[in-house]
């Protein structure tokens, strides 16, 4: 979900801000966009500032943390892909207030989704240690997330810099999620080298020319039972693998990652073998559908 969120290049991404009053938000917020802490009032209703990351936009959400205003903060999480929550951690006798409200936000977002915890104040002389609030919160809400606690103080930007760093490479390392992988085609030849199954038609792109395919057929009927693992021809790249009595072999573009392209052949014969030769057309055609076309399918739609 976070994924598919942050793939869709034109929508900004949506970072919301949350914590409880006076915990630092809005102060964290203009460190963010202007490099430096201005005087802040409370928050009562939201400030939305834009920024960009690489050619990403970021909108972050800044939300009032009083008591009352926190049934508020629902909407703004279910339309956000991360969540930073900022504690003010010189405020001891809020610690528990503070994790109610993290549990609260953390139950109405995706159990997938990154989070990042601010501990605040560490320039105050009585702000509590990583450890002493960690003690005190109960995490069992982080843990299928990307998640990490930093120690910042939003009035000097100490820790703010790495805080932001962190917040960067999740995002980026969401968004750059490559691409659903499509081969250009997967021939399965028997051990003379006579295609068993060829698929090209069921993929939309990159129908292959007869002539490439007569090449990697005659190549193939010479190298059978080599160790061959891949040959390239211009832009493609045919990627071999030899196992009882077949061969797979997999086109993609010279750009394209090999291991996937291995992984996938490789699964692709262990069902062939499973369910017998005589059927492998029709296990072809349900792997390329289920393993290779459905994420593709889901996208457009
Ligand atoms: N010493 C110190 N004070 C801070 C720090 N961050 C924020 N403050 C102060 O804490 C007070 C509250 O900061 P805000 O940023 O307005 O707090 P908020 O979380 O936005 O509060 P609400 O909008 O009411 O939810 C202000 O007086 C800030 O100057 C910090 O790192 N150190
Ligand atoms: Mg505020």
């Amino acid at each position: 979900m976070f994924t598919s969120k942050l793939n869709s290049k034109d929508a900004p991404v949506n970072v919301v801000i949350l914590g409880l009053d006076g915990a630092g938000k809005t102060t964290l917020l203009n460190y963010f966009v202007e490099g430096q802490a201005t005087e802040t009032i409370p928050t009562a209703g939201t400030n939305h500032r834009r920024m960009k990351i690489k050619s990403l936009e970021i909108n972050l959400i800044d939300l009032g943390g009083r008591k009352a205003f926190r049934r508020f903060w629902i909407k703004s999480i279910q339309k956000s892909s991360f969540i930073i929550f900022v504690i003010d951690a010189a405020a001891r006798e809020r610690v528990t207030e503070a994790n109610e409200a993290l549990n609260m936000a953390l139950s109405h977002f995706p159990g997938e989704l990154p989070v990042l915890i601010l501990l605040n104040k560490q320039d105050l002389p009585g702000a509590a240690s990583m450890a002493e609030i960690m003690k005190r919160l109960d995490l069992s809400g982080l843990q299928e997330r990307d998640w990490q606690v930093e120690e910042i103080s939003a009035i000097q930007g100490n820790g703010v810099k790495r805080a932001f760093e962190w917040i960067k490479k999740v995002i980026s390392y969401h968004h750059d999620t490559p691409a659903p992988f499509i081969p250009k085609d997967i021939i399965i030849f028997d051990r003379r080298g006579v295609p068993v199954v060829i698929k090209s038609h069921v993929f939309k792109e990159g129908r292959l020319a007869a002539g490439f395919l007569s090449a990697i057929n005659s190549f193939v009927k010479a190298v059978a039972h080599d160790q061959l693992t891949s040959i390239n021809m211009g832009k493609n790249k045919v990627l071999f693998i030899h196992r009882e009595q077949l061969t797979g072999a997999i086109i993609i573009s010279v750009d394209d990652g090999e291991k996937r392209a291995m992984d996938l052949l490789s699964l692709l014969m262990d069902e062939i073998i499973i369910n017998g030769l005589e059927n492998a057309e029709k296990t072809l055609s349900k792997f390329i559908m289920e393993k290779i076309l459905d994420s593709k399918v889901s996208q457009d739609v």
